[in-house]
């Protein structure tokens, strides 16, 4: 076999694992879920992550991971979740569309942002 045909194959051969990897989908991808459960952590007097996006009927979790109690409270729009102790967790559903933040209100340095987007139009229906 001369080179040229050798290159030629090794070509052939490259793009046959590449559709092969293309073939093989996501397995990481969970079907069907339309709402999501996010986390934040309150650890070391901050919020993880600070800038939290969800959807419409997502869940959001805050978790105080301190010593110190602390609270999620919302600026403006009211809502806020009791003190919580260590270990303790609120959690609240994401209703209405917008960009707001939130602090501690025990430790108004504490500030996070929270925006909630409208739910993407699924997909697949007629
Ligand atoms: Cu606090």
């Amino acid at each position: 076999m001369n080179a040229a045909a050798c290159a030629w194959r090794m070509l052939l051969w490259s793009s046959v694992v590449v559709l092969a990897g293309c073939l093989s989908g996501d397995p990481d991808q969970t079907p069907n879920a339309r709402s999501t459960s996010h986390t934040i952590e309150i650890r070391d007097m901050a919020f993880h992550p600070a800038d939290l996006r969800v959807q419409v009927g997502d869940t959001i979790v805050w978790v105080n991971q301190d010593f110190v109690p602390h609270t999620a409270t919302a600026q403006d729009s009211g809502w806020s979740s009791p003190s919580l102790a260590q270990d303790e967790s609120w959690k609240m559903v994401a209703r209405r569309p917008g960009s707001e933040e939130y602090l501690c209100d025990f430790h108004p340095v504490m500030t996070a942002t929270l925006t909630v987007h409208d739910r993407e139009p699924q997909g697949g229906s007629p």
